[in-house]
Protein backbone atom coordinates (compact mmCIF):
# COMPACT_ATOMS: atom_id res chain seq x y z
CA UNK A 1 0.00 0.00 0.00
CA UNK A 2 1.44 3.24 -1.01
CA UNK A 3 2.25 5.84 1.76
CA UNK A 4 3.64 8.49 -0.56
CA UNK A 5 1.71 9.78 -3.48
CA UNK A 6 3.33 11.74 -6.55
CA UNK A 7 1.47 13.51 -8.71
CA UNK A 8 2.14 16.04 -11.27
CA UNK A 9 0.83 18.16 -13.70
CA UNK A 10 1.77 17.06 -16.96
CA UNK A 11 3.54 13.99 -18.33
CA UNK A 12 6.51 16.44 -18.85
CA UNK A 13 7.05 16.95 -15.21
CA UNK A 14 8.38 13.44 -14.94
CA UNK A 15 11.85 14.38 -15.73
CA UNK A 16 12.04 16.24 -12.97
CA UNK A 17 9.92 14.29 -10.41
CA UNK A 18 11.46 11.11 -10.83
CA UNK A 19 14.05 12.67 -8.74
CA UNK A 20 11.09 12.00 -5.78
CA UNK A 21 10.58 8.69 -6.97
CA UNK A 22 13.94 7.51 -6.84
CA UNK A 23 14.85 8.72 -3.37
CA UNK A 24 11.59 7.12 -1.68
CA UNK A 25 12.85 4.12 -3.75
CA UNK A 26 16.13 4.49 -2.34
CA UNK A 27 14.47 4.23 0.97
CA UNK A 28 12.66 1.69 0.51
CA UNK A 29 9.37 3.69 0.79
CA UNK A 30 6.17 2.81 -1.02
CA UNK A 31 4.63 4.79 -3.51
CA UNK A 32 2.49 6.02 -6.54
CA UNK A 33 2.91 8.00 -9.16
CA UNK A 34 0.46 9.98 -11.35
CA UNK A 35 -0.22 12.56 -13.78
CA UNK A 36 -3.24 14.61 -12.43
CA UNK A 37 -3.71 18.12 -13.33
CA UNK A 38 -5.55 20.87 -11.78
CA UNK A 39 -6.58 22.98 -15.03
CA UNK A 40 -7.05 19.68 -17.51
CA UNK A 41 -8.49 17.20 -15.03
CA UNK A 42 -9.73 19.19 -12.15
CA UNK A 43 -12.16 16.37 -11.46
CA UNK A 44 -9.48 13.84 -11.29
CA UNK A 45 -7.30 16.46 -8.94
CA UNK A 46 -10.53 16.72 -6.56
CA UNK A 47 -11.53 12.74 -5.84
CA UNK A 48 -7.20 11.85 -5.89
CA UNK A 49 -6.93 14.64 -3.06
CA UNK A 50 -10.34 13.43 -1.29
CA UNK A 51 -9.35 9.67 -1.47
CA UNK A 52 -6.24 9.52 -0.78
CA UNK A 53 -5.98 9.71 3.16
CA UNK A 54 -8.00 7.31 3.37
CA UNK A 55 -6.17 4.73 0.92
CA UNK A 56 -3.45 5.39 3.37
CA UNK A 57 -1.25 8.10 1.26
CA UNK A 58 0.44 9.79 3.99
CA UNK A 59 2.04 12.43 2.18
CA UNK A 60 1.86 13.69 -1.32
CA UNK A 61 4.27 15.56 -3.63
CA UNK A 62 3.08 17.71 -5.94
CA UNK A 63 4.61 19.11 -8.55
CA UNK A 64 3.57 21.30 -11.28
CA UNK A 65 5.45 23.71 -13.61
CA UNK A 66 4.28 27.73 -14.88
CA UNK A 67 0.51 28.42 -13.63
CA UNK A 68 1.28 25.61 -10.66
CA UNK A 69 -1.65 26.06 -8.78
CA UNK A 70 -1.44 21.69 -8.34
CA UNK A 71 -0.48 21.45 -5.19
CA UNK A 72 -1.95 24.28 -3.27
CA UNK A 73 -5.21 22.79 -4.73
CA UNK A 74 -4.61 19.22 -3.26
CA UNK A 75 -3.47 20.58 0.09
CA UNK A 76 -7.10 22.90 0.44
CA UNK A 77 -8.68 19.41 -0.43
CA UNK A 78 -7.07 17.45 1.99
CA UNK A 79 -5.38 17.69 5.60
CA UNK A 80 -2.28 15.51 4.46
CA UNK A 81 0.67 17.37 4.37
CA UNK A 82 1.54 18.46 0.62
CA UNK A 83 4.76 19.55 -0.80
CA UNK A 84 5.43 21.32 -3.45
CA UNK A 85 7.87 20.73 -6.29
CA UNK A 86 8.16 23.82 -8.67
CA UNK A 87 8.96 22.86 -12.02
CA UNK A 88 11.08 24.81 -14.31
CA UNK A 89 9.54 26.44 -16.83
CA UNK A 90 10.77 27.13 -20.55
CA UNK A 91 9.62 31.03 -20.21
CA UNK A 92 10.67 31.58 -16.58
CA UNK A 93 12.81 29.56 -15.82
CA UNK A 94 10.75 27.94 -12.67
CA UNK A 95 10.04 31.38 -11.02
CA UNK A 96 6.36 31.62 -11.57
CA UNK A 97 6.16 27.92 -10.52
CA UNK A 98 7.87 28.60 -7.56
CA UNK A 99 6.11 31.79 -6.57
CA UNK A 100 3.18 30.10 -7.46
CA UNK A 101 3.52 27.28 -4.92
CA UNK A 102 4.96 28.96 -2.35
CA UNK A 103 3.19 32.08 -1.65
CA UNK A 104 -0.10 30.09 -0.20
CA UNK A 105 -2.04 32.34 2.20
CA UNK A 106 -2.40 31.19 5.57
CA UNK A 107 -4.83 28.20 6.64
CA UNK A 108 -3.39 25.79 3.45
CA UNK A 109 0.19 25.16 3.87
CA UNK A 110 2.85 23.85 0.79
CA UNK A 111 6.00 22.52 1.87
CA UNK A 112 7.90 24.35 -1.02
CA UNK A 113 11.42 22.87 -2.25
CA UNK A 114 13.89 24.59 -4.51
CA UNK A 115 12.98 24.88 -8.22
CA UNK A 116 13.37 21.09 -9.74
CA UNK A 117 14.39 19.79 -6.86
CA UNK A 118 12.18 16.87 -6.34
CA UNK A 119 15.08 14.72 -4.56
CA UNK A 120 14.71 17.37 -1.66
CA UNK A 121 10.74 16.62 -1.77
CA UNK A 122 11.02 12.76 -1.45
CA UNK A 123 14.00 13.78 1.94
CA UNK A 124 11.34 15.19 3.13
CA UNK A 125 8.58 13.45 2.84
CA UNK A 126 10.83 10.01 3.80
CA UNK A 127 11.31 12.46 7.15
CA UNK A 128 7.49 12.67 7.95
CA UNK A 129 7.41 9.15 7.47
CA UNK A 130 9.84 8.92 9.88
CA UNK A 131 7.87 10.51 12.83
CA UNK A 132 5.77 7.29 12.66
CA UNK A 133 8.01 4.80 11.08
CA UNK A 134 10.52 3.97 12.75
CA UNK A 135 12.44 2.06 10.16
CA UNK A 136 12.87 5.46 7.67
CA UNK A 137 14.43 7.31 11.03
CA UNK A 138 17.30 4.71 11.19
CA UNK A 139 17.98 5.21 7.45
CA UNK A 140 17.72 8.55 7.35
CA UNK A 141 20.69 8.68 10.26
CA UNK A 142 22.43 6.37 8.24
CA UNK A 143 21.82 8.98 5.20
CA UNK A 144 23.15 11.80 7.26
CA UNK A 145 26.07 10.05 8.22
CA UNK A 146 27.00 8.87 5.03
CA UNK A 147 26.87 12.48 4.20
CA UNK A 148 28.88 13.65 6.64
CA UNK A 149 31.82 11.22 6.07
CA UNK A 150 31.87 12.17 2.32
CA UNK A 151 32.39 15.95 3.89
CA UNK A 152 35.22 15.10 6.19
CA UNK A 153 37.01 12.89 3.33
CA UNK A 154 36.51 15.54 0.89
CA UNK A 155 40.29 15.70 -1.06
CA UNK A 156 40.43 18.89 -3.04
CA UNK A 157 43.41 18.66 -6.26
CA UNK A 158 45.99 20.66 -7.00
C1 LIG B 1 1.66 22.51 -16.04
O1 LIG B 1 2.03 23.07 -17.27
C2 LIG B 1 2.46 21.27 -15.90
O2 LIG B 1 2.73 21.02 -14.56
C3 LIG B 1 3.69 21.49 -16.73
O3 LIG B 1 4.82 21.81 -15.92
C4 LIG B 1 3.33 22.69 -17.59
C5 LIG B 1 3.43 22.37 -19.06
O4 LIG B 1 2.65 21.25 -19.36
P1 LIG B 1 2.70 20.59 -20.80
O5 LIG B 1 2.25 21.63 -21.77
O6 LIG B 1 4.13 20.14 -21.04
O7 LIG B 1 1.76 19.40 -20.72
O8 LIG B 1 0.31 22.22 -15.99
Amino acid sequence: MPLVGIIMGSKSDWETMKGASDVLKEFQVDHEVKVVSAHRTPDLMFQYAKEASSRGIEVIIAGAGGAAHLPGMVASLTTLPVIGVPVQSRTLNGIDSLLSIVQMPYGVPVATVAIGNARNAGLLAVRILSIKHEEFRIKLEKFSEEMRRDVLNSVLEG
